[in-house]
């Protein structure tokens, strides 16, 4: 690479880094991430270290859910179906098996009349219409403290599905903030349905699978006896680090796409949350960075058991879309086409595609 290719790369990297970290409410920048993102970009280090003081600092405690919330989502699905506010989509399921992975696909054709936002040609652009800026009231649920409230999806092809979004505008390409996770955490307690445990997933940017620009992290339940990926990943076993986490984040050995794992422990602090996602987003950021991405976009999913992060590459492969659940083994096809294209082709090879290639720990270069 030319003197003058490696400056231009460093600028377009310390774009795309600052404009990541200059995202409002970003409580991340411990020395972690930064040692991570700035290897090659020392001078922010200075910029984002003097935020990192704000790492810790106390946020106010979200009161917590009400035991009664699983009753009120139940009660207020069927009434928003009812109303006709809420479009459910029936879909099948079809079980692929890939290695010790089975990913798990749900067919809904009739998604595909799904409406998608129009525009005359001979107008000025408009504006694009945010749902979450004042969400729809047969699909609010209740306020999280100031700051978030929990709305029902309005296009769920699994029942239940409901979403915590930022009362005010936040960008979707920003990362989870501190309080973020507390909330997600919060969300997760809530068992809205026997049998099942809550899957929470947030699509980071543009090539994670997201349609939305508001902040929006999303719930599903999930039946408890389905091993997804992080589920098996972490069946292999999770090095022990001297680091403060006291494990590194683990991967499985056979899937090809850069992914990384931690388990959550009982009852954690918004501390043990926050160390977590800070080491699997340095990881994530290091990746990008060493794959010459353009823009940061990366999914997340998160357990009451597991925290999962994945770089992304790209946000379809062969017309299938695909957003963190996808990545986590649970994918989504909009035709019987898809459905044959992902069976034909393999889910891991799909996920492969749209994910970005594992760097060595070489590359990594992990230090911290
Ligand atoms: P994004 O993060 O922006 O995107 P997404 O989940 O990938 O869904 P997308 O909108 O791209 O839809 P797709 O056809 O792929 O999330 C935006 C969220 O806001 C979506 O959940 C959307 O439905 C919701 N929303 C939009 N307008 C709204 C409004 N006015 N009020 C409330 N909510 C609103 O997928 C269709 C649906 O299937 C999505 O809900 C998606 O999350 C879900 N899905 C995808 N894969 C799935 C899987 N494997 N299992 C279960 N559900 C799955």
């Amino acid at each position: 690479m030319s003197k003058s290719q490696h400056i231009g790369k460093a600028v377009v990297e310390e774009n795309l880094i600052t404009g990541f970290l200059n995202q409002p409410r970003i409580e991340l920048h411990c020395m972690l991430l930064t040692r991570a993102l700035t290897k090659q970009t020392p001078q922010l280090a200075t910029k984002s270290i003097s935020r990192a003081n704000c790492f810790g600092s106390s946020i106010k405690m979200l009161p917590p859910l009400s035991d009664t919330f699983p009753d009120l989502i139940r009660s207020k699905f069927s009434s928003a179906v009812d109303a006709g506010s809420l479009t459910f989509t029936p879909s099948t399921e079809k079980d692929v098996p890939a290695g010790d992975l089975i990913f798990r696909v749900r067919v809904a054709p009739s998604l595909a009349q799904k409406p998608v936002p129009t525009r005359e040609h001979d107008e000025a652009p408009k504006a694009k219409f945010n749902p979450f800026l004042n969400p729809e009231p047969d699909l609010f649920l209740c306020d999280l403290g100031d700051r978030y409230s929990l709305i029902l999806n309005k296009f769920s092809i699994v029942p239940y599905h409901f979403l915590c979004i930022t009362k005010k505008f936040e960008p979707q390409r920003a990362p989870l903030s501190e309080e973020d996770l507390s909330a997600t955490w919060e969300c997760l307690q809530a068992n809205v349905k026997s049998g099942s445990r809550l899957l929470a997933f947030y699509n980071c940017g543009e090539l994670s699978g997201a349609s939305q620009e508001h902040k929006h992290i999303q719930f599903i339940p999930v039946p408890h006896d389905l091993k997804l990926l992080p589920d098996i990943a972490l069946s292999y076993g999770i090095p022990v680090s001297k680091d403060a986490i006291g494990q590194f984040p683990t991967s499985h050995p056979g899937v090809a796409f850069a992914h990384f794992v931690l388990p959550v422990p009982k009852n954690p602090s918004t501390d043990d949350l926050v160390m977590r996602f800070s080491s699997l987003l340095a990881r994530t950021l290091t990746t990008l960075r060493e794959q010459g991405q353009r823009t940061i976009s990366f999914n997340f999913a998160m357990t009451k058991d597991w925290m999962f992060l994945a770089p992304r590459g790209q946000e379809s492969y062969g017309g299938v879309s695909v957003n963190a659940t996808g990545m986590v083994g649970l994918l989504l096809a909009k035709s019987e086409e898809q459905l044959d294209f992902i069976k034909n082709t393999g889910p891991l090879e799909v996920t492969a595609r749209v994910g970005l290639p594992r760097i060595t720990e070489d590359e990594q270069q992990h230090d911290y």
